[in-house]
């Protein structure tokens, strides 16, 4: 299985009810490595600028407040598979939808309000790792 990379951010409803830790031990538990992570609370131009892809769709105006409303925490994961495994920790966007023991279907409160954001494809997490990274940044394991 390929050494990938993804971008993870515990988003203001996970940092506001303090899932941090929460959020890391799963991430450990399953073997993905921390190799990054910044603390800072989004403008709305740069919430506005990392989900872009979303700016005609009916939602976009409260994701953006909402991305924006409070601090997050920004990390890099690395790991075999890096990008699905995220993605499988997270479960379904609608945290109603989601398999039971994945962090939105145990944590989140809503669609829109589900804790984590995760990179959908490694292209798209080369992409959003730039967005917050520099490459100096990332502190791949050395032993
Ligand atoms: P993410 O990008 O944050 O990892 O989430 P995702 O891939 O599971 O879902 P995506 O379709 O990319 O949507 C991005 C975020 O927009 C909010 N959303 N609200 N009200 C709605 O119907 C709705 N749909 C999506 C969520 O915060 C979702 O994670
Ligand atoms: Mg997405």
């Amino acid at each position: 299985m390929p050494l990938e990379r993804t971008l993870s951010i515990v988003k203001p409803d996970g940092v506001q009810k303090n899932l941090i830790g929460e959020v890391y031990r799963r991430f450990e538990q399953a073997g993905l490595r921390i190799i990054a992570a910044r603390m800072l609370h989004l403008t709305q131009r740069q919430a506005e600028g990392f989900y872009a892809v979303h700016r005609e769709r009916p939602f976009f105006k409260d994701l953006v407040a909402y991305m924006s409303s409070g601090p997050v925490i920004v990390q890099v994961l690395e790991g075999e598979n890096a990008v699905a495994r995220n993605r499988e920790l997270m479960g379904a966007t609608d945290p109603k939808k989601a398999d039971k023991g994945t962090i939105r279907a145990d944590l989140a409160a809503s669609i829109e309000e589900n804790v984590v954001h995760g990179s959908d494809s490694v292209e798209n997490a080369a992409n959003e790792i730039a967005f917050f990274f520099a490459a100096a940044d990332l502190c791949p394991r050395t032993r």
